[in-house]
């Protein structure tokens, strides 16, 4: 199974996928299963909420995308300008 699954317990599907629920899977527009060695791309990790932190897409091992973008987390309030949730606000609702 080269697609990412989704339905109960599962983390929500990518930006760019939606849910196929008889399949229990995240179905793509395209380019789902395969990649060719050295090829890139962006990608994208989203919450329920709709907020997605991107990015980039390289391909791995068996000619399987992977994808270093982080999943969206709770916002923090530290001083380094990091956008945990990935809703495109840093260190909103900070007292700082
Ligand atoms: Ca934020
Ligand atoms: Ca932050």
């Amino acid at each position: 199974m080269c697609l990412p699954s989704c339905g109960d317990g599962a983390p929500p599907c990518p930006l760019g996928r939606t849910c196929d629920a008889p399949l229990g899977a995240c179905r793509a527009e395209a380019d789902d299963c395969a990649c060719t060695d050295g090829d890139t791309g962006t990608c994208a990790r989203a919450d329920d909420d709709g907020n997605a932190c991107t990015g980039t897409r390289s391909c791995g091992a068996n000619q399987r995308w992977t994808c270093d973008a982080a999943s969206p987390a709770p916002e923090l309030c530290t001083p380094t300008d990091i956008d945990e949730d990935c809703d495109g606000i840093t260190n909103e609702d900070c007292p700082f």
